[in-house]
């Protein structure tokens, strides 16, 4: 289940936040490598305690992809929960994607929306559209979730009812790719 495998890969970096730490406490926590570094720690606990298999060069990739996107955009929020999603939603999606239902929330005529379902045809893929301006009840679902109630928006469904909202074209189109491409 998502819920669980996301709780254990936020201890896990907490895990290698805290040895990492430990680690290099004499440098005042500085390391310059510290994606090598975490990849070490992390490959066999990921293989071995959550089944997500990677090369090391994935996990790096995929660790400096997270710190980046984390100060770029939520430089406030928790580190290792940030990380988590990141990589569930960039560098593992077939783990959980595969049972989820989509759902896009756009109008006719949006650009941006036009470039995801284009894409989603491209794709083969069953996603449900939800054209904001033709049901104002799914405007009004968009803005109780969202707060705004700009679009693109790709809501998506565990099979045990979690839901995640993925907001932005451009990060819709590399999540559709990356899961189903
Ligand atoms: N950066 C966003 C831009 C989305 C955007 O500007 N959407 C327009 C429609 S094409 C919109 O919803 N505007 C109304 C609003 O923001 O409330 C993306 O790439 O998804």
């Amino acid at each position: 289940m998502i819920t669980e495998l996301r709780t254990n890969l936020v201890e896990l970096f907490r895990e290698a936040g805290q040895a990492h730490h430990a680690a290099f406490e004499a440098a005042d926590g500085d390391d310059p490598d510290w994606p090598i570094w975490y990849a070490d720690y992390l490959q066999a606990p990921f293989a071995e305690r959550l089944d997500m298999s990677f090369n090391k060069s994935q996990l790096i990739y995929c660790l400096m992809n997270a710190d980046f996107e984390h100060q770029a955009r939520s430089p406030d929020s928790d580190w290792a929960e940030f990380y988590a999603d990141e990589l569930l939603e960039r560098c593992a999606p077939s783990a959980t994607a595969a049972e989820d239902k989509l759902t896009l929330y756009h109008f006719t005529g949006c650009p941006f929306c036009s470039m995801v379902t284009a894409n989603i045809e491209r794709l083969g893929l069953d996603v449900e559209l939800r054209d904001i301006f033709e049901d104002p009840r799914y405007r009004d679902e968009l803005v109780e979730a969202r707060g705004r109630a700009t679009v693109p928006v790709l809501r998506i469904t565990s099979p045990n009812g979690e839901e995640r909202w993925m907001p932005e074209s451009r990060d819709i189109l590399r999540y559709l790719e990356k899961t189903f491409g």
